[in-house]
This record gives C-alpha cells, structure tokens and sequence, in this order.
C-alpha cells in the first residue's frame, strides 16, 4: 500500500499539493519513513484509531506500544484530526509509526483530581462553536468555549433552533454585540434546514478542517448532517425542561465533504475546565486592554483605588457577569497552570533520574 497523492490527501485536509510547501519537520519525517503511507486519525476510541488514507479509505490501526503506556501524557498521543504516518505490512493491522507535528490542537482540562489534558481536535482551520438559541442558552459558557478554542484562528459562532428561540431579544444582542467587538463572525439558523446551513460554506473550502463544537443538544450532528446530505450522524431530541441534549455523539469524527472540506463533529462536553496554557487576551480582549489603565500593574480589580476595570463596571460600560466569569476564568487557569508545571517538573525529574540510572549501569557493566 502507498499513499494517496497530496491532491487527494488535500480532500481530508491535506495542507498543500505543493512538495516545496511542505511543512519542513513533515518533509523530514516523510523522509525518514519513506515507506510509510500517510493518513488522518478520523475516529478515536477507547480501543484504538480509525484512520483515513484517502476520502473513500479508511482502516482501523494499533497505535504506537509507547502511547498505550498508562503514565503516557494523553496530549502525546495522536488524537482527531492528526497526521500520522503507518507501516502497513499486513493490511489486517497496520501501524502508526510516527505523528507529524501538529500545527494547533483544541484541548481542555480533563475532569477528575489529577491533572490531565484532553484533547479534542488538531490541525482544525475553523473552529464552529454552536450554541442554541433555546432555554440552555448560556452567555457565560459561550465566552468559556471562547477562550478554550483561541489557538485557533478563525471561529465563527453558530446559533441553532433559530425557528424556535426562547432567548429574549436583549440577551441575544448583548452576545452578538460582545462578538462583534471581538471581530467574530455569528449566524443564526434553523440546522434542520439545509438551505440555512449552506452559509458555512462561506467557510467550507476545499482543504478546510471545521470542527463542531458545543453543549450536548445543540444541534452539532443536526449541522453535520444537513451538510453531508444524509443522515450521517445521530441525532437525538433534547429534554423538555431544559433544553439538555442526551450526549448522543459519544466520540468524535472526521467526515470529508464533497467539496474538499472535512467536518469534525464532537460529543457535547459537560464540563470546560481550562487546560492551563490559555490566553484571555482574545476571549476578553475588552477586559485585558482596560486593566492596562488600572493604577497598579498587579490590580486584582477587586477594592484598589484606580481600578479602570471595576470603574468600567460602576459606570455600565463592561457587564459584572463578563467581569465575574472572567475573574473565574482567570483563577481556574492559574490552578491548572501551577499543576502543569507541578507535572513537568517531575516529568523532568523522572528524565534525568533514568539517565543518571543508565549511566551508571554503563559505567559498571560497558553497555
Ligand atoms: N427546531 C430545531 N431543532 C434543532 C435545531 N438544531 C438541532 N435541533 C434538534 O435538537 C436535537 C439535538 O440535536 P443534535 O444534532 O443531536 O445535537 P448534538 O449537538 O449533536 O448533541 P450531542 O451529540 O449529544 O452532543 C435534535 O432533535 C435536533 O433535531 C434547530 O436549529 N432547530
Ligand atoms: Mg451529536
Ligand atoms: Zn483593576
């Protein structure tokens, strides 16, 4: 088995068709391996991946023996939307040899005591952040799920179940106002109507990753559908009293689309913990650019005297809710920032101590 051309790859997102444009640490890596068949992680399971090598193709394959390691970082390990690199010498179980570097990866703090990372999506060009316009709307979450996805460069958010709103006039112009500000294109649309839907292919070129992200419910595989044309993903109806999905998609997916483009779909995640590395400068650029007028350089904004930020809070022009869940936002950050560091120190530590450890068995035994 070979790989696909680039022309072909581009149709699961291939960067280029253009060797000379090549990212140069994929071009080295190709080199090293220049029997290995290049492909997408399109599915991530409990078990293992199922990767694409070309837009009809796809195999289930075993990972990397290192990966599978309980101690090994989940963040080192490939995820949806990866490149990767397989020997296939029996075509019944192939094997990922090598992962090309990601160019972004959208994450968050995965739940529970320790400190873990998970991974949702790498390599995405458009991130959609869906938000439905029913009794779950959530002005806070949206400006959470801002802030987990800044590494990536376009976002555009989509709000669902338009033909039934229950969202009062006010509460949506504040959000499409806060968006706006921030430079970030919004649409409104009914997701069960096809026609609704093709106003992402503003964004869908050819070569084009997208990934759906959002709350369980709403409407994330509904969008999916409406642009593969069929029934693709399953959907479910969502509780009555809330407006609470049932966690119908349970992993993600890669899907290529006709045009060229690849849509990642995603389960709704239940909590946004952040992963310790994010930056509020976009999510809450307002915020971040008053506080640079604060009378003290380390302001907390809390009962300082020359607060611009709290000064902008009394006079109406910046929300207290924006202000509180940024200072939430701010403190949860800093935990996972100091568990991160926690976690790389002893990962160091671990490093020189098992060289140390060789080294010394070479000393005494000369291998
Ligand atoms: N009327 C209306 N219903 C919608 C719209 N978008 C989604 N729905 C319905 O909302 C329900 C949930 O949609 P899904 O597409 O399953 O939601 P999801 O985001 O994929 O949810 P998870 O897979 O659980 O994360 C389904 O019954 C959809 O038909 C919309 O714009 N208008
Ligand atoms: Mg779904
Ligand atoms: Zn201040």
């Amino acid at each position: 088995m070979k790989s696909a051309s680039y022309s072909v790859l581009q149709r699961i997102g291939w960067p280029t068709a253009n060797d000379s444009e090549l990212d140069p640490q994929w071009r080295a890596l190709l080199d090293q391996h220049p029997e290995a068949v290049i492909a997408r992680v399109v599915e991530q399971h409990r078990s293992g991946y199922v990767v694409a090598t070309d837009p009809e193709t796809t195999l289930a394959v075993d990972s990397i023996a290192e990966w599978q390691k309980p101690r090994f970082p989940p963040e080192d390990r490939a995820c949806v939307g990866d490149w990767v690199l397989l020997q296939v010498l029996d075509l019944h179980r192939p094997q990922i040899i090598a992962m090309l570097p990601r160019h972004n990866v959208i994450k968050r703090g995965a739940a529970g005591e320790h400190y873990r990372q998970q991974l949702i999506a790498a390599n995405i060009d458009v991130v959609f952040i869906v938000s439905g316009l029913d009794l779950d709307f959530n002005l806070r979450r949206l400006e959470r799920y801002l802030t987990l996805v800044s590494t990536v460069d376009q976002v555009v958010v989509l709000f669902t179940k338009a033909d039934q709103s229950q969202v009062d006039e006010d509460t949506l112009s504040e959000a499409t106002q806060q968006l706006e500000l921030m430079g970030i294109a919004h649409r409104s649309m009914n997701a069960r109507d096809a026609e609704q839907v093709s106003v992402l292919n503003e964004w869908l070129h050819e070569g084009v990753t997208a990934v759906f992200v959002g709350s369980s419910g709403v409407g994330k595989s509904t969008l999916s559908n409406a642009l593969v044309g069929f029934e693709k993903m399953k959907t479910n109806e969502v509780r009555q009293h809330d407006s609470r999905g049932k966690h119908t998609t349970t992993y993600r997916h890669l899907i290529p689309l006709e045009n060229g483009a690849c849509l990642i779909d995603t389960p709704g995640m239940r909590e946004l913990k952040p992963a310790g590395d994010e930056d509020l400068s976009q999510s809450f650029e307002d915020i971040e650019a008053l506080a640079q007028q604060c009378k003290f350089r380390d302001c907390q904004h809390g009962k300082e005297p020359g607060c611009a930020v709290r000064k902008a809070m009394e006079d109406g022009t910046l929300d207290a809710g924006r202000l509180a869940n940024y200072l939430k936002l701010q403190g949860e950050i800093e935990v996972a920032a100091n568990k991160l560091a926690a976690r790389q120190e002893q990962q160091a530590a671990a490093k020189v101590q098992t060289k140390a450890l060789n080294k010394r068995l070479k000393s005494k035994y000369g291998r």
